[in-house]
């Protein structure tokens, strides 16, 4: 029996077959985890039905987290399913794409600031909100993704960087709030690995060179090692850790 048997997830951020959010459900359903999940567009739902129905997963849900009315619906519809939640994993990014290229200061906008911080920052607050009463009581966990770009001024990563700067102090603020109802907050900072949101950063090939050449293990790291730490953190082997930001990036932010 895995050690996420009878722990009910619902992830959020699955787009490809690469995506983080992937290699998470990947080892949750290893786990023993039972898994739901959210797409955003029409696009994607085909796409996202069929590796749900490869996790034994009918339930797929519709979700644009800069839409609350969808956001409301998502957790209406999990009340009326399952009636309770233990994880929540938010793994949604975005930032306008010309915000990703050249200089801070050259790119930044006040609407493309608006736009990445909505998407990226207060959506695992909204989320959080609309899972709390479903989350409460249940040893429960919420966990989002997040980059070193968060705490260091990473060329070309841009208005990203304030938008997981805010990420974090969310991680924190929750996990200070949602502590006394027994959900913990925490979250993962990925090294950098190739999916379609990655695609959208100018010199993305830079970034996992220099990661790869830097790190202690001479390396990137994969999808199923983010998955197996998420899987790590959103179980009851994690039920001493909350507020904390876990680096999965082969070491890379411990080097001068
Ligand atoms: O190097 C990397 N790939 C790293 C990613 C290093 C460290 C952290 N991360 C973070 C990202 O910033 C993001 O928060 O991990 C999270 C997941 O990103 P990913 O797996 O790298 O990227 P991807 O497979 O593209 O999934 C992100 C998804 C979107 O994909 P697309 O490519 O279609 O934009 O976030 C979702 C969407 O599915 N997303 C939304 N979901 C709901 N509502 C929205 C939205 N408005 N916008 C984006």
């Amino acid at each position: 029996m895995g050690f996420m048997a009878g722990k009910k997830a619902l992830i959020t951020g699955v787009a490809s077959d690469r995506s983080i959010a992937t290699g998470i459900a990947e080892a949750f359903k290893r786990e023993g985890a039972e898994l739901a999940f959210t797409y955003q567009g029409d696009r994607l739902k085909s796409r996202v039905e069929e590796f749900a129905a490869s996790c034994g997963s009918k339930l797929v849900l519709p979700l644009d987290v800069s839409d609350d009315a969808q956001i409301d619906e998502v957790f209406k519809e999990l009340k009326n399913q399952w009636g309770e939640l233990d994880v929540l994993v938010h793994s949604i990014g975005f930032a306008p794409r010309e915000q990703l290229a050249g200089k801070y200061l050259d790119s930044v906008t006040r609407e493309g600031y608006r736009i990445s911080h909505d998407i990226s920052a207060y959506s695992f607050a909204a989320l959080g909100k609309a899972a709390r009463p479903l989350m409460a009581g249940r040893n429960a966990s919420m966990l989002t993704l997040t980059y070193l770009g968060a705490v260091r001024a990473v060329p070309m990563y841009n208005v990203m960087g304030p938008a997981k700067a805010s990420l974090e102090a969310n991680v924190r603020f929750m996990a200070a709030e949602l502590g006394e109802l027994g959900i913990r907050v925490n979250g993962i900072s990925a090294g950098p690995i190739k999916t379609l949101a990655a695609a959208g950063i100018t010199g993305f090939r830079t970034m996992l060179n220099k990661a790869a050449s830097a790190s202690p293990l001479k390396r990137n790291v994969s999808i199923e090692e983010v998955g197996n730490a998420a899987a790590f953190l959103s179980s009851d082997l994690a039920s001493g850790v909350t507020g904390e930001i876990l680096y999965v990036d082969a070491g890379y932010n411990i080097m001068g």
